[in-house]
């Protein structure tokens, strides 16, 4: 008798003898919580992403927030993205603010070696970028898209600009299976690999080949068979794309031997944009209806996670960090407040009812307002508020029984003012605590920490003028244009790290018939003026020396003022480089 006692005292011991597991987090861009074949449609095909379900647990009730770099905040550091400096997608408030820790930091405490592959968009300048963030190894993209997908733009390894060649899908995955092996095979450390697709994201590129059909041309093919419109079979395309890399990613970890030992979420960064078939959920992306804010979330763990379980309890993506920092026995910050709870136990058991008392949303792309744009839900009950004008009116929040009417048709609020009530307290609570001292603008930029040139981009600037305008095309093909008058000005705020002379290089476009111009760049007392060139076209960016300027140390303004018109459109200025010179003080 005494044997199979012991036996089973030991076995019971095991749980907690087992090393920390490697995480493998996957995360798709815009995908939607319908886009797979697990959730019930019966047009997309995505085997391995419906296989990390099927032979791990589904969470059904997981929350993203509603737009990209919200989302990547939270997930980071646990905490809602308003509580991080992070505000907006684009205009320098994609930033994580620098007293943030992210999860990275925090599991490489614990020995973990760190790797973030792909779409990263939570600061490009230095101090921000993932490498600085606690992230061994980045081979990615800072800003929210790129525009190819094949012989990518935009890419950075670790800080510095890269080329790279094929397909960015497969890129990306060829870099986590990398450094997974190298991790594996080098070291004795457990790993966090982040891979980051950008895809599905605009602007739903699929592979070009120079010989034979493309893998994407096939799959696009197979779905405009289905009698979809383009858009939607693009993003279906790019979703199988990734869900074939998935594929081989799970491959290889079978190879090393490592499945048991590692635990592979799935999930994508916010609501989806496919529209042709959402299993009953309303809204999209940007949105607070479900559509917008629940993503899929599937988790395998063999030998850890029972196959085939379902989590129905809510969650959210601020949950990831501190159920990290659980099973990778990583200690949580003591000097914050987060807002995630540890999921582990309910990944575990694959069983859960009840996990936030509430989650919440909000999404302004300006200014975060308690009025527009709102909601907050329990297990059972949500509560939606939208584009409120002037002052609250409860009149038009919406009240829905998500588990009677998961599709948000009927708006019950009228019924249940008490729930209303309660509900809509909940929220204006936690948007007061989170919003608290916050002052949501932009970074200044980080000038003069090396030699390398750092570039003021157009969407960083605040601009003055009657005329002068804004082109959002992508971030790095972004361009401040239109202006013609005498006056009109964009505007930088810069910390500079490092006093000296700084090469200042413009980055420009201008019509043959409109060059002549005269462009004044100033910082504190001193200018230099420079002359506007033509380019062949306007929207062919050349670069032209500008001269130099002394920056002192510290926080700077930046200005570019047309001092004498052109005839016409001034420029389409799409950046200003500044350089810090040699032997400069
Ligand atoms: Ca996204």
């Amino acid at each position: 008798m005494i044997r199979p006692l012991f036996f089973a005292f030991l076995a019971g011991l095991l749980p907690l003898l087992a090393a920390p597991p490697n995480i493998v987090l996957i995360m798709t861009d815009d995908q939607g919580y319908w886009d797979t074949g697990i959730s019930g449609n019966p047009h997309i095909s995505t085997p391995h992403m419906d296989r990390i379900a099927r032979e791990g647990v589904q969470f059904t009730r997981f929350y993203a927030a509603p737009v990209c770099a919200p989302t990547r905040a939270g997930v980071m550091t646990g905490r809602y993205y308003l509580r991080t400096g992070l505000y907006n997608t684009r205009f320098g408030g994609d930033t994580l603010g620098k007293n943030e820790i992210t999860v990275a930091q925090l599991l490489k405490r614990a020995n973990y070696r760190t790797g973030l592959f792909g779409k990263w968009h939570l600061g490009k300048y230095h101090g921000y970028q993932p490498q600085q963030r606690g992230f061994d190894e980045f081979l990615g993209h800072y800003h929210g898209h790129i525009e190819r997908y094949e012989f990518a733009d935009q890419l950075v390894h670790n800080g510095h600009p890269v080329k790279t060649r094929g397909y960015v899908s497969e890129l990306f995955t060829d870099a986590a299976m990398d450094f997974i092996s190298a991790t594996h095979k080098q070291t004795d450390q457990p790993f966090l690999c982040t891979l980051m697709f950008n895809a599905p994201h605009s602007p739903w590129v699929l592979d070009t080949s120079h010989y034979g059909q493309p893998e994407g041309d096939k799959l696009l093919t197979k779905y405009l068979a289905k009698n979809m419109p383009i858009r939607e079979a693009r993003i279906y395309a790019l979703i199988e794309r990734v869900d074939q890399n998935i594929g081989r990613l799970l491959a290889h970890l079978k190879t090393l031997g490592i499945e048991r030992d590692t635990l592979v979420i799935f999930m994508s960064d916010n609501g989806g944009v496919s529209k042709f078939w959402k299993g009953g959920l309303r809204g999209n992306k940007a949105g607070v209806h479900e559509g917008g804010v629940r993503s899929p979330f599937y988790a395998r763990w063999p030998g850890t996670i029972p196959a085939g379980s379902k989590v129905e309890a809510q969650t959210s993506h601020v949950d990831l960090l501190p159920t990290f920092c659980e099973l990778a026995e990583a200690p949580l910050p003591n000097d914050r407040q987060l807002d995630g709870k540890s999921f582990a136990s309910l990944l575990k058991t694959g069983r859960g009812k009840q996990h936030q008392p509430y989650v919440y949303h909000t999404w302004d792309r300006y200014t975060p307002n308690p009025d527009k744009r709102w909601s907050v839900s329990d297990q059972r009950w949500k509560l939606i508020g939208l584009f409120t004008k002037t002052k609250p009116d409860p009149t038009k929040w919406q009240l829905y029984d998500l588990q009677a009417d998961p599709g948000e048709t009927k708006n019950i609020a009228g019924q249940h003012p008490v729930e209303a009530r309660r509900l809509r307290k909940a929220f204006t609570d936690w948007f007061s605590e989170v919003t608290a001292g916050q002052t949501y603008r932009p970074v200044p930029i980080p000038v003069g920490h090396d030699m390398r040139p750092v570039e003021l981009q157009p969407s960083w600037a605040t601009w003055t003028g009657p005329h002068i305008n804004y082109t959002f095309d992508g971030y790095d093909w972004d361009t401040i244009d239109s202006w013609k008058t005498k006056g009109e000005q964009a505007v930088w705020q810069l910390e500079v790290a490092q006093a000296g002379r700084y090469a200042v290089t413009l980055h420009y476009g201008c019509a043959p018939l409109l060059a002549g111009g005269t462009l004044r760049l100033s910082a504190k007392s001193q200018s230099l003026d420079h002359k506007v060139r033509a380019t062949v076209t306007a929207e062919q960016f050349s670069q032209f020396p500008a001269g130099a300027l002394n920056l002192p140390a510290g926080k700077t303004t930046f200005k570019a003022t047309i001092h004498h018109a052109g005839s016409g459109e001034f420029m389409r200025l799409n950046g200003i480089h500044l350089q810090r010179l040699p032997n400069s003080r």
